[in-house]
């Protein structure tokens, strides 16, 4: 594929391209993805998750000028849960990104949410694995910590780094079941706001009843992302995280778990079609719901029925 070569070269139009490919699962893709793969595993991903106006499309957009500054070449991408991926979350966030998009060899894109295959994580995965492909050094990826999704994307990355911000009340932020866990380096962004050191605080204290700190003390940064603040203290922190996963052979079992998880998830899909296909074909599944609409059947000994006659097959 003539697309999937150019895009590994690097060309932009050819990476945009290929990714609204995949992104809308049009013909094709998953062979283009099968090309992809080989050149994949060189990138290092970074997370950012926080609540909404946490200033992470702030942040990310700081460290990525930074990195750029570094001679790294970058990729971005931020998913809005919230916007369809043509317009709207494209340009919000590019629009917000303003300083770092005319920079060479940094790529942004913005994801929805896909309500094909594996929904978010999948998409986004594939994005990652596209932009790794193209040769960038760092790919940063902005989400919303809200969800089981955003969760999701987490494990998608090598380094997680959860945003708070002073004044938005103790439980609602960072301290949420599942968020805690998930991040490697904790940011506590508008420090110029009132607040900022009780959030500290209140964060490692938490960290002190995580059985996680045994193997890596998760740090905590202040930022003021709008001035440039914190943020060389938050690249080296990233760089520690990294070597740290690096130099106990974790990065390895990191992604091999997400491998793992990946091809368990594409598996349940397949076989979930491959059986809904077949099942539609044996039983008109109006008849079916009209039955139990009629009380003459249940949708427990239905599914056991449908089940049955794929085994007969
Ligand atoms: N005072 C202050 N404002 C900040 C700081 N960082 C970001 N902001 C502002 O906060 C607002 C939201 O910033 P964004 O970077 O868009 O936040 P976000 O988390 O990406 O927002 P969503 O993508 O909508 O969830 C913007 O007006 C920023 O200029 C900071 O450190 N201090
Ligand atoms: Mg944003």
């Amino acid at each position: 594929m003539e697309l999937v070569k150019e895009a590994l070269n690097g060309s932009e139009r050819a990476i945009a391209q290929l990714i609204t490919m995949v992104e809308n699962e049009l013909p094709g893709w998953m062979e283009a993805m099968k090309q992809v793969y080989p050149h994949t595993g060189n990138a290092y991903l970074i997370g950012f998750t926080g609540p909404t106006g946490s200033g992470k499309s702030t942040l990310v957009d700081r460290v990525a000028l930074a990195l750029h500054n570094q001679n790294y070449s970058i990729g971005i991408i931020a998913i809005d849960p919230s916007s369809p991926f043509t317009g709207g979350a494209l340009l919000g966030d590019r629009v917000r990104m303003r300083e770092v998009t005319d920079k060479e060899g940094v790529f942004i894109r913005s994801l929805g949410t896909r309500g094909g295959l594996g929904g978010i994580s999948q998409a986004t995965s594939d994005v990652i694995k596209i932009l790794d492909a193209s040769g960038k050094d760092c790919i940063l990826i902005e989400t919303i910590g809200i969800g089981q999704d955003e969760v999701e994307v987490v494990q998608i990355v090598d380094t997680s780094i959860v945003v708070s911000v002073p004044g938005l009340g103790d439980d609602i932020q960072t301290l949420k079941a599942g968020i805690m866990e998930i991040g490697d380096i904790f940011v506590v962004n508008k420090s110029d706001r009132e607040g900022a050191d009780h959030v500290v605080t209140m964060i490692s204290a938490m960290l002190d009843l995580n059985p996680l700190t045994t193997v890596w003390r998760q740090p905590i940064v202040k930022t003021i992302a709008t001035e440039n603040q914190g943020i060389d203290e938050l690249i080296e922190q990233i760089m520690l995280h990294r070597k740290h996963l690096t130099e106990n052979d974790l990065l390895n079992a990191k992604r091999k778990e997400r491998i793992g998880r990946e091809i368990t998830k594409l598996l349940e899909q397949k076989i979930s079609q491959y059986v809904h296909d077949r099942i539609k074909g044996m039983h008109p599944f109006e008849d079916l719901i009209e039955q139990i609409n009629n009380r003459e059947n249940d949708p427990y000994s239905s599914v056991d029925i449908l089940l049955n006659l794929l085994e007969e097959k």
